[in-house]
C-alpha cells in the first residue's frame, strides 16, 4: 500500500498526473486558495463549464476536464467547514475522499493528487484531516480493481511530514 501513497511539496497545478482534486466551494465557481490557483492555471473555460454544473453538495464531487493544466481532469470536491467537530465534519470529509476516488475509478484515472481538503479557509484540524485522508484513500485502494497512484500534495514540508508520519503509522 505504501508505494501507492506519495507526498509532494509544491503547487498542485504543476503536477503531471491524470487528475488533480480541487478543494472547492458549493458554487463550483472559483474562490481563493487552491481553488483560485486551479482556476487561474486551467483558464477561463473551466469557469464557463463549472457554471453549467449546478454546484456541488458538501461531501460530494464532480469531474471536469483539466483545460490548460498538465492534468487531464479536475475532480472538484467540497469539504466541510470546521465548526467545532459536532456537525458531521469528519464524515463529510471522509465522503469527499470516497467520492473523488470513485470518480477516478469510473473514469479510468490511474494517478490522482489531492490537496489538504478543508485545511485552509475551512479550518479543519490538520492532523485529523490527514488521518481521514490516508485512511479513506487506503481503504478505497484496497477494494479497487485498478492500481491508482495517489499523491498528497502539500504547500509546505511541515504538512508533508504529517502525511508521512500518518502513512508510516497506518502501514508499518
Ligand atoms: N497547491 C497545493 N496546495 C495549495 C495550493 C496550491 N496551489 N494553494 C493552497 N494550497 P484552501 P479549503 C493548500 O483554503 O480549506 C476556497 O476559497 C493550502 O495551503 O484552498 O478546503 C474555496 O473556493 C491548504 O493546506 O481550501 C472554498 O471557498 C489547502 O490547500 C474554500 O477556499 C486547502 O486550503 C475551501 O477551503
Amino acid at each position: 500500500m505504501k508505494d501507492r501513497l506519495k507526498t509532494a511539496i509544491g503547487d498542485i497545478t504543476h503536477l503531471p498526473v491524470d487528475a488533480i482534486v480541487n478543494a472547492a466551494n458549493r458554487t463550483l465557481c472559483g474562490g481563493g486558495g487552491v481553488d483560485g490557483a486551479i482556476h487561474r492555471a486551467a483558464g477561463p473555460e473551466l469557469l464557463e463549464h463549472c457554471r453549467t454544473l449546478g454546484g456541488c453538495n458538501t461531501g460530494d464531487a464532480k469531474l471536469t476536464q483539466g483545460y490548460n493544466l498538465p492534468a487531464s481532469f479536475i475532480i472538484h470536491t467540497v469539504g466541510p467547514v470546521w465548526d467545532g467537530g459536532d456537525k458531521n465534519e469528519q464524515e463529510l470529509l471522509a465522503s469527499c475522499y470516497q467520492r473523488c476516488m470513485a470518480l477516478a475509478e469510473e473514469n479510468d484515472i490511474r494517478s490522482i493528487a489531492f490537496p489538504v481538503i478543508s485545511c485552509g479557509a475551512y479550518r479543519f484540524p490538520l492532523e485529523l484531516a490527514v488521518s481521514i485522508a490516508v485512511e479513506q484513500v487506503a481503504q478505497f485502494l484496497q477494494n479497487s480493481p485498478l492500481s491508482i497512484q495517489v499523491t498528497f500534495c502539500c504547500f509546505d514540508a511541515k504538512t508533508a511530514s504529517v502525511y508521512k508520519k500518518e502513512i508510516e503509522s497506518q502501514f508499518s
